[in-house]
């Protein structure tokens, strides 16, 4: 799935789809498949590969430990000079005195007693929270780790705005609220499902700029016919009733396995696709595995990316860059997960300011 060439094709055609409106309210079930019926999405892609895998459900999850990357969990170091209590002749050799020892990370303040990425690094403490960094590397001292900086380059991103692992039992929070679909906890995830339509759940903070925005998902099985978009939501404007006005999504389709960028406008009824890309992947490749969409608002693009290994190690550099259209809101907008036509465990959130 690596070798998978990659390349973008920005699509001229608007492609309308069925306007999310129903707002449903906090986290009980129910919350509505009253949305529009999606109107038809005219892919001019329908040449592109179809993943009719029959993989079937036993292709289904993807083990957590295989989530884990082997990146070295502690570094070692060599002092150059041993503690010893024992005064050695000078032109002794330190060999006995010479081994190992372990660089032990700073003692964490503030534990959640999670970790989430499982580099031995407290939720509460680690600089990048979903990205194994045991090592804690921050180059240019601004709290947020080497290893989630923008790709761009260390100077866009400064630190974490929140994270939200989805883990404990409780409610993640006043801070988040459902737009529409339905959204219930699952073992240290998040659900979401809506169909046939979108289903949102909100962040309320509005995010500063830059920022960027990411989630860790999986697809639940589906019919590998079906289209299933899971997504990012960016400068997402909503009404006293929570319903979106007007968002930016940046999204990963399912069956054809292609990235996209869709904004909804002020006063429209439907969805502009600004951006599709091309197949990122091979249609072997489980579509339930996990993957990591991640979309970055640097004050003039948007970029829209997608981590396609199946140990989610390393970051791809898939981007989709909107033209010159009205960028409206991006910047002063909510961020938050959506789910379009289908079911989706969400593993983690996190916006990066
Ligand atoms: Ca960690
Ligand atoms: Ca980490
Ligand atoms: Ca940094
Ligand atoms: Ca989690």
């Amino acid at each position: 799935m690596d070798a998978v060439t990659r390349r973008l094709a920005p699509l001229a055609a608007l492609v309308a789809l069925g306007l999310a409106a129903a707002c449903g309210h906090d986290w009980s079930p129910g919350g509505d498949g009253s949305d529009a019926p999606a109107d038809v999405v005219d892919s001019v892609e329908d040449d592109a590969p179809v993943a009719e895998d029959g993989l079937g459900d036993e292709a289904t999850d993807v083990p957590r430990d295989e989530y884990v990357s082997e990146d070295a969990p502690v570094d070692s170091v060599e002092p150059e000079d041993a503690p010893s209590d024992v005064v050695e002749p000078d032109d002794a050799a330190d060999d006995a005195s010479d081994a190992d020892v372990t660089d032990v990370p700073p003692v964490c303040t503030t534990p959640t007693g999670h970790d989430e990425d499982g580099d031995g690094i407290d939720d509460g403490c680690d600089n990048c929270p979903t990205y194994v960094n045991a090592g804690q590397d921050d180059e240019d001292g601004d709290t947020l780790g080497d290893a989630c900086e923008a790709p761009g380059g260390s100077s866009m991103l400064s630190g974490l705005a929140r994270f939200e692992a989805f883990w404990t039992d409780a409610s993640p929070g006043d801070d988040w609220f459902s737009s529409s679909g339905t959204w219930s906890r699952v073992e240290d995830g998040m659900s979401g499902y809506s169909t046939p339509s979108g289903g949102n759940l909100l962040f309320g903070v509005p995010a500063e700029t830059p920022y960027s925005v990411e989630a860790q998902f999986r697809f639940r099985p589906l019919a590998s016919t079906t289209q299933s978009w899971s997504c990012v939501l960016l400068g997402a404007q909503v009404d006293t009733a929570h319903a979106m006005s007007s968002f930016w999504s940046c999204c990963f389709e399912r069956q054809d396995r292609t990235l996209s960028i869709w904004r909804l406008r002020e006063g429209s009824t439907s969805l502009d696709s600004m951006l599709v890309s091309t197949p990122l992947e091979d249609a072997a490749y489980p579509a339930e595995a996990w993957r990591r969409l991640r979309a970055y608002w640097d004050g003039m693009q948007l970029r829209c990316t997608l981590d396609t290994g199946s140990a989610l190690e390393e970051f791809s550099a898939i981007e989709l860059v909107p033209p010159g259209a009205s960028r409206t809101n991006l910047d002063r907008g909510l961020t938050g997960l959506r789910v379009y036509n289908g079911e989706l465990e969400f593993r983690s959130f996190v916006l990066y300011r």
